[in-house]
């Protein structure tokens, strides 16, 4: 008995080229941090911005705890933690939209804005996760049915309802919304590439040297942490503003 216990290691070994099981250490530790930043500076802020504040907090906090699951998971399968990376993203991409509507507030958003970018993201991550895990032979298809709600998102923050709002706003909260389109443009794209590189069809050619795991904990990172930060940017300003 005592030497069955001696022989159980207490932390899986790390090979040195471990890029996916590196990737996951820092992205969980800078997760953490960038929650207890968030979570610790909301009180310095107007009331208006305190929930936007304590949502990025989340965010990073949801991910965090997520993140240290998946640690494990692939330092002991050694597979993709699949299971625990949707359900993070079902809980984190939404409270993203939630952030959108909160901004917008100030130029009278309503709640059915936020209902319908949450229901897109929902639509875009179950087909994502139906390819990826259910479905693999037909990865392509439900890609594709992926990306036309991811597009649906897009158009309605770029071009729609939600430009709309953030343009009769004005000032920093239009600065901010400009910045946010961005990294769902640019940032929200990295995610497509590793579900490209992870699972089959016609691009694997083009994709299928990268690792799925790595190119999504990137994108994670700069998603999820970069978000926050301008929300937070947007209250140091906005409250500096109504100070002065
Ligand atoms: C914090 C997590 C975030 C911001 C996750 C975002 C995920 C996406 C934008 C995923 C998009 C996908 C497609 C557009 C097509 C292929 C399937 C997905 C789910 C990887």
């Amino acid at each position: 008995m005592e030497n069955f216990l001696a022989s159980i290691p207490l932390v899986a070994k790390m090979a040195t080229n471990d890029y996916v099981g590196f990737t996951f250490f820092v992205g969980c530790m800078a997760m953490m941090a960038a929650a207890a930043f968030f979570f610790l500076s909301m009180n310095s802020f107007d009331r208006k911005w305190r929930t936007s504040i304590l949502v990025s907090g989340l965010i990073t906090f949801i991910a965090a705890v997520h993140y240290w699951y998946m640690r494990d998971y692939w330092a002991v399968n050694g597979e993709s933690p699949t299971f625990f990376r949707y359900v993070d993203w079902i809980l984190t991409v939404p409270l993203m939209c939630v952030e959108f509507f909160l901004i917008l507030k100030v130029a009278g958003a309503k709640k059915s804005l936020m209902w319908k970018l949450i229901f897109a993201s929902v639509v875009m991550l179950v087909t994502g996760y139906l390819g990826e895990a259910v479905f693999r032979d037909q990865a392509a298809v439900w890609g594709l049915i992926s990306g036309l709600a991811y597009f649906w998102i897009v158009y309605i923050i770029w071009f729609g309802e939600a430009k709309k709002l953030a343009t009769e706003a004005g000032g920093a909260v239009l600065t901010a919304h400009k910045t946010l389109c961005w990294f769902v443009l640019v940032g929200w794209a990295i995610y497509p590439i590793g579900y490209m590189a992870g699972t089959p069809g016609w691009y694997e050619g083009i994709f299928g040297g990268l690792s799925m795991d790595v190119v999504y904990n990137i994108g994670d990172a700069i998603n999820k942490i970069g978000f926050g930060l301008v929300v937070y940017n947007l209250a140091v300003v906005a409250t500096a503003k109504s100070e002065a």
